[in-house]
């Protein structure tokens, strides 16, 4: 039978080895791909995360974590495709113009694809009209705006009246050190997460997804 728990065990040690080898031993024996996602991988990720908001962890076990749940899924996406599943929402994601800053971004976009979300990442210093672009074109149920500089904070408010007025439906979270909710709450952001462990609780709270 395929240990699944074993999986979650190599993603949360990091494995990357264990974690495909186990991986691909579980599509072998049939085991629903769905559960090895689930239990498995995201199991794995899911573990880390509560770890790291603990402070159990640092962001390097986080991040070698997510590379080996990146390398088994290089196996398992083909399968998740033949069998039909879905990602658990589409989420689009990107610094505000005028911000260089992605450490925090790319966290973001880490746990949200350990969590089972479909993640676009646009990057960089990204002007309010390519979120609108990104966000129609996509389909995207959420949309995420990070900032790392005061004076790029006002960038947010002018991507969400944009937002706004290009009848962008996609729900609106922000994030970034300087960040607060009482700010998110003042630009008329739909959430504000204060970290990536959170920013997961905050978008499938807000997608009423598990
Ligand atoms: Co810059 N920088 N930086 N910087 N930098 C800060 C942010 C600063 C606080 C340093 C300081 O002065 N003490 C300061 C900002 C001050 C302010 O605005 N009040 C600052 C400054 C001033 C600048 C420059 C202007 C410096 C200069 O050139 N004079 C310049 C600006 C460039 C620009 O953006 N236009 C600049 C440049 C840089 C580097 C390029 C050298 C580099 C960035 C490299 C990179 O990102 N690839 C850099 C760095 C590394 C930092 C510090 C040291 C670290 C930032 C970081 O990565 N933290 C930072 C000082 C500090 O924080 N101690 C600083 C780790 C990361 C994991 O945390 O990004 O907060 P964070 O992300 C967290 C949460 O905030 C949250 O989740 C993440 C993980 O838990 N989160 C979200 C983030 N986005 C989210 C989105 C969400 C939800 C949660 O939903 C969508």
């Amino acid at each position: 039978m395929a240990d699944l728990k074993a999986i979650a065990e190599a993603v949360v040690k990091g494995d990357q080895a264990k974690a495909t080898e186990l991986t691909k031993a579980a599509i072998d024996q049939g085991a629903p791909v769905k559960s090895i996602l689930d239990e498995g991988l995201i199991g794995g990720m899911d573990i880390i995360a509560a770890r790291w908001k603990r402070n159990d962890v640092y962001i390097p076990e986080v991040l070698i974590a997510a590379r080996a749940m990146k390398t088994a899924m290089v196996i398992l996406e083909p399968e998740l495709v033949k069998a039909g599943v879905k990602a658990i929402g589409k989420f689009i994601i990107g610094t505000v113009e005028g911000d260089l800053h992605d450490i925090g971004k790319n966290l973001v976009t880490m746990m949200m694809k350990g969590a089972g979300f479909e993640v676009t990442d646009i990057g960089i210093d990204v002007p309010a009209a390519r979120f609108v672009e990104q966000a129609k074109s996509s389909g995207a149920e959420l949309v995420g705006l990070s900032a790392l500089l005061t004076t790029t904070m006002p960038g947010m408010e002018k991507t969400l009246k944009a937002m706004k007025e290009a009848g962008v439906t996609a729900k609106i979270m922000v994030g970034g050190a300087p960040l607060t909710q009482a700010y998110a709450d003042k630009i008329g952001a739909d959430a504000y997460a204060a970290d990536a462990a959170t920013a997961v609780e905050v978008a499938k709270n807000l997608l009423s997804v598990n």
